[in-house]
Parts: structure tokens; sequence; C-alpha cells
């Protein structure tokens, strides 16, 4: 079925068949689970079987085949088309899984989920961001291709197809992604539109009126509209003219209805997210002429029809592998590392250029330091990319002379802003321009894609604009690398809007992303060295504007103890600690000037960094209790954020420096000094502290 050549074996009454057996799936299971979107399914699924049965290049049998089609269900809700679609065509998802849809431990959860579904390429459910994803499938498969791809050696060469729908069309992300997709002339993407009329509340007459076809045209992209989306044959020629569209991506607009062929639920907005209802189900299946009874019936020709796809698939995987072999053979190097790339694996000697820095009382900001590391990663890692929300100048993220990402064909008129080097889809530079929210949602899918290490970079401040997208590649467990730089009120004159507060506590609230807040230049390159060797976790580096001092580590302890999360950085002077003073980032140097103070007070203080709460607390309780002894209860944590948190580290006696209210423009030296970010403050506060514990 990979091939049209295929299509006259499918009689109309045999896609009609496919079609509605996709349909009552998806019915079925909704109905069954008493929960679920049946609406979406039942409109989309002929241009889906279209999709699926003549187009999609797909080996059920091996769902990772690194040159397979990728295929996003960006309406997440409708998640059972999908379910269907993977149970019929051979994936590993039988149809009891089916019968136990969004159900404790099923393979079927409510939205399609990355790693748990076989075939599933990316998680959706928040509208807009599988849009996104697919655009970043797109691009890493453009870098791909234009990288290792040989004349007669088309070794990566695939689609990326999408449904979306209005819910993902309204989604402002959307419009960031599909700016930039149509700017860089994707022309392998081809999505989809599920054009019905209704959301989830309402009709879209409410909400959403604007000319959807032009508004894509000027975005670049090449529109078609179809008025019948149960018309299989517009939909084939449509899909087949959007594959011969090489320099812009497609968009079709299927007119459908949703919940077709339901009697009293069709076109409402009611049947978007609820069963039909038992009694509207039979209504539907005599409507449409399916058998009311067996629920979940699927018939024999339908299976045997869609099973096609797992011969064809296995024979597309050998051919590819075949024609691997041979550009192996001519072309050993280029082999080499695109095969580390697939692997997600790192090339010897990958860290081999990462510098050592020298001490340095006046020293370097981190984020300058960052930069140096990410050039010398990159002249190692040839799928390490860099993406920028037009930042990088302040973030120091460019890879500086290894081309930009941009469409060869395009006459470059201004190269202002250029890292250099050649123009191109090898570039690897992805200037994602004023977008946030896209470029979050596009590492997702570089990551997703695989053969890439994605970066992406802005000032902490705007973490907030990628917090969807950052949320979901925690959730799937992607390699994406977050530079956040402009770390804290040290920011200075930008002023409130620009210095962050919430958002370290905010990004270390979730789950499986690691959050490192390094001190110094030596322990950037070692944060560096942990994200680029993490693989089921993104990570974010969240790094300063301002310089901070390199630390002398023949007088303090390796930056290498920065893996553990937080390490003794300076022991206590005389041995056993009266207290502890804790901090992360460019505070550090403020608890090491207050430990030697207190010396002379005879307060003897050892000296915490804790770059990552995360590493920290995957370590052993031993471990931890080594660095901070639950016997020594009087804890200082200093940090330039909100509060938030500490308390589980410095304990209930203990305290914490920090930033709860929102900043002010001046230097960043007053504001620092201002809001107590002093030795003399931090050795003020530790007295208090021991007072008040001598009194307890
Ligand atoms: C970001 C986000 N906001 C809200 C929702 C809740 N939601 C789920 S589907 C939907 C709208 C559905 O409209 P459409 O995309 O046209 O899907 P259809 O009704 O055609 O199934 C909404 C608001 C969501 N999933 N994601």
């Amino acid at each position: 079925m990979a091939n049209a050549s295929s299509t006259s074996l499918s009689t109309p009454e045999l896609a009609n068949l496919c079609i509605n057996a996709i349909r009552f799936l998806a019915v079925d299971a909704v109905q069954n689970a008493n929960s679920g979107h049946p609406g979406m399914p039942m409109g989309a699924a002929p241009m889906a079987y279209v999709l699926w049965s003549r187009f999609l290049r797909h080996n059920p049998s091996n769902p990772q085949w690194f040159d397979r089609d990728r295929f996003v269900l960006s309406a997440g809700h409708g998640s059972m088309l999908l379910y269907s679609l993977l149970y019929l065509t051979g994936y590993d998802l039988s149809l009891e899984e089916i019968k136990r849809f969004r159900q404790w431990g099923s393979k079927t959860p409510g939205h399609p989920e990355r790693g748990l579904v076989p075939g599933v390429e990316t998680t959706t459910g928040p509208l807009g961001q599988g849009f996104g994803n697919g655009i970043g499938m797109a691009i890493a498969e453009a870098f791909l291709a234009d990288r290792y791809n040989r004349p007669g050696f088309e070794i990566i060469n695939h689609y990326t197809y999408a449904i979306v729908s209005d819910g993902d069309l309204m989604e402002g992300v959307a419009s960031e992604a599909a700016s930039l997709a149509g700017h860089l002339k994707l022309g392998k993407l081809i999505y989809l539109y599920d054009n019905n009329y209704i959301s989830l509340a309402a009709s879209t007459d409410l909400t959403f009126t604007e000319d959807r076809a032009k508004r894509f045209e000027a975005y670049g992209w090449h529109t078609q509209s179809i008025e019948d989306g149960n018309d299989l044959n517009v939909i084939e020629s449509a899909l087949r003219a959007a594959r011969e569209e090489r320099d812009r991506p497609s968009l079709i607009l299927v007119r459908t209805h949703i919940a077709y062929g339901s009697p009293h639920k069709q076109d409402t907005f009611e049947s978007h997210g609820a069963p039909l209802g038992e009694e509207e189900v039979k209504l539907t299946k005599q409507n449409l002429g399916w058998p009311v009874e067996p629920a979940f019936y699927v018939p024999d020709q339908v299976l045997e029809h869609f099973r096609q796809s797992v011969d064809e698939g296995k024979r597309a995987e050998e051919r590819w592998k075949a024609n691997f072999a041979r550009y192996a053979e001519a072309f050993p190097g280029l082999a080499r590392e695109l095969r580390h790339a697939m692997r997600g694996e790192l090339p010897d000697g990958w860290d081999e250029l990462i510098p050592i820095f020298p001490a340095n009382v006046k020293g370097v900001a981190t984020r300058v330091a960052s930069g140096e590391v990410i050039n010398a990663i990159a002249t190692r890692v040839p799928t390490f990319l860099a993406s920028s929300a037009d930042l990088d100048p302040s973030t120091h993220t460019s890879i500086r002379g290894m081309c930009d990402f941009e469409n060869p064909q395009e006459a470059i008129r201004d190269p202002q802003g250029s890292a250099g080097g050649c123009w191109g889809y090898s570039g690897r530079n992805l200037h994602c321009g004023v977008r946030e929210h896209a470029m979050g949602a596009m590492m997702n899918g570089l990551a997703a894609h695989g053969g890439i290490i994605p970066f992406g970079a802005t000032f902490l401040i705007f973490s907030d604009y990628m917090r969807p997208p950052m949320r979901l590649a925690a959730l799937m467990g992607l390699k994406v690398i977050y530079v956040f730089t402009h770390d804290s009120i040290g920011l200075g004159e930008d002023g409130p809007t620009h210095q962050p507060v919430e958002q370290l506590a905010n990004l270390r609230a979730i789950p499986n992303l690691v959050v490192i807040r390094p001190c110094d230049a030596n322990e950037t390159a070692i944060a560096w060295r942990v994200a680029m060797e993490t693989q089921d976790q993104p990570v974010a580096l969240v790094l300063t504007r301002q310089n901070v001092p390199t630390l002398d580590r023949t007088q303090v302890a390796r930056a290498e103890g920065l893996r553990r999360g937080a390490y003794i950085l300076s022991e206590a002077p005389e041995g056993n600690p009266d207290l502890i003073l804790i901090a992360s980032g460019s505070e550090i140097r403020l608890i090491l000037g207050a430990q030697q103070r207190l010396r002379e007070q005879n307060v003897n203080a050892r000296v915490v960094s804790m770059p990552s709460w995360q590493l920290f607390e995957a370590q052993s309780q031993e471990y931890r209790d080594s660095v901070i002894p639950p016997s020594v209860r009087a804890r200082l944590a200093v940090e330039a954020g909100s509060t938030q948190g500490w308390h589980r580290f410095v304990g209930e006696q203990g305290d914490v420096i920090g930033v709860n209210r929102f900043g002010v423009s001046a230097p960043g030296e007053v504001l620092m000094r201002e809001y107590g970010f002093t030795v003399e403050n931090v050795c003020e506060r530790v007295l208090r502290l021991l007072r008040g514990m001598l009194k307890a």
C-alpha cells in the first residue's frame, strides 16, 4: 500500500469498508470507555485512510525504521483515529488494547503518548504542539538529507505528514511555526487540515472566521481546498500534488463533518468530546450500513487489506538497508557519522575540545563560557544543531562559521546576523526569529525525529513562552537542551519585565526536566557534558549575563562535583561545620566570601555548590547526607530567585535569601546589593540564624 499503484486493488466498496472500520473502532472504543472524542475520527477517517493506505511509507514491524515517513496526529484528542490505524496496519497494538481505551495500564491512553504506544511519533493533546513538532521533523529530514545524501544515494528521503484541526490552527504556536516553515520552504511537509467548522464548545463561526487558505498562502505555503472530505480520489490527487510541490510546505484544507454519519450528532459540538450514546451508536451504524453487533467489528477483508502494510513496510526497509550498505562502501566516513547520529550516540572524541578555564578573579559570564563550550562540541558533533529565538548575540549560542539553516535557493539579500559559512539545509544554526513557542515545539520535533541533538536559546524569562513544549519534552523524555541566559535580577537595567524571579522554581517543578545553574566557567563546561551525555531527559542550562569569578579549583573542589547536583565546594575550615551555606550560580561568590568572613567570627561554615536539585535528588541518601548532614541544622541558602522549594534543603530551621518580588530597572550590581545579595547580608543572616537556634 506504500505506493499509489496498489490503489487499483482497492475497490470503492473495500475503501468504504476500511473507512467505516476506522470510524466504528473509534466510536465503539469511546462508547466502551464512556469517555473520549468520537467526532473527529469519524470525519477525518477518509483522509487518514487515503494517506495511510496510498502514501505513507512505514514499517509497522519496526516503528523505529529511520527513513520512514513521519505522521503526527496534532489533534491528539482524536487519538482513536491513530490507534485504529496502528492496529489495522499491524503495529504492536492489539484489538484488546483498543477495547481498553483510556484504561489503567493500557497502551491506548486518552491522547497519543510517544514511548507508550508503538508508532506514535510524538505526544499530542495540547493543541498546536504537534503542528510545531512536525515542522521540527521536516527540518531534521532536510538537514540530514543535505548533509548525508550523495548522488545515487537518497539515504534520507521521507515526508512529514500531519492531520491538524481548527484548534491547532487557532493556537498561536502554529502561526509561529507555520510562518517559519513557509520561510524555510520545507517542501516535504504536508498537513491535512480537518476543516469541520466545529471546536470543543462551539461552531467556529463564533471564533475563527479568517480565510485559512489565504493565511497559509501568505506564510508561503502551497494550499489546496477540498470541498468533500469523503471524496477519496480528490484527496489522493491533492496529496500527490502536495508531494510534487518541492518548494513550499503544503496545507490541504479538507471540508469534513464532525461525527460524519451520526443522524443526530453530525456537525454538532456535542460529538467532539463525548460518546455518541448507545442509541446513537446504533443509529449511526445503521445509517452507514455497518452491523450493529458485535462492537469492535473488523471485517476480514479490511484487516487483510490494511495488513499488506506489514510486508510492504518490511520490503521498504530492506531496500533501504541494502542501499545503506552500498552507501557505506562508497562513503564509509559519512556512513559511520550517520550511524552514530541515528543511534543517538556521541562520536568518539566528541568532548576533546571542551576547554578547561583558568582561574580568574574577574571571571567570565557563564553564558560566554557556554558559548566557547558549544563551539568546541559543535566542531566534533556534526548533528549538534543550534537554534535561537533571535537572541544568539546575547545568549552566545551561535555555532560560528558553520552555516545557517536556510533554504538553499533563497538569495541572501542582507546577511546580517548570519553565523557565517554556507547557506542551506545543512546549516548548523537554525534562526527561529522571535518565535519561542515554535522553537520549543520544533526542538521536540527535531529530537523526536532522531539523528539531531538540538539545543535552543533564549533569556530565562522567556522560558515562560516555551514552557508547554518543555513540559512535553520532559513527558516524552526527549533529548532537548535549553540554554537560558540572563538568569536573575543581576541582568540589570532591562528591569522587571526581563528579570526572572519565579522561573527557576517553575522549571524545577517539571518532572523529568534537569535544571542546572552552574556557578562558574568550569561548572558550565561540566554542565554541558552532562547535557550531552543525558539520554532520556531534557536539560535546561541556566546562565548569567554578568561575569562571575572562575574559581581556583586548587583551592576549592573540582567542578566535576556538578555531576552529582550538589557537592562540598569548600569544607568548613575547622572540620565539622557549625553551619552549611548553599548556593547556585552567581551567588556562590557570596557564600565563599561569607565563609571567610565568618571564620573571623569563629563560625565554621561549609560551602555547598548546588547547581541542580534534580541531579542531587538522584543521588543516594548516603551521599546527600554527606553533603548536607542532617545533624547540622543551621543552613542558609542563597539564590537570586524565588525561595519556593528551598526549605526542602535548608530544613525548617534554616533560612533562605532569595527574591520573592519583582525586580527593578537599575544596574545589576545595585540591584543585587539592594536585594540583599552581599557578603555582609549573608553574614548577618547567618548570625541571626545561629542566635535564633541558640535561643530555641
Ligand atoms: C492548548 C489546548 N487548549 C485547549 C484544549 C482543550 N481542547 C481539546 S480539543 C479542543 C478544540 C477542538 O476543536 P478542533 O480542534 O476543531 O477539534 P474537533 O472539534 O474538530 O475535534 C479543545 C479546546 C487542548 N487540548 N489544548
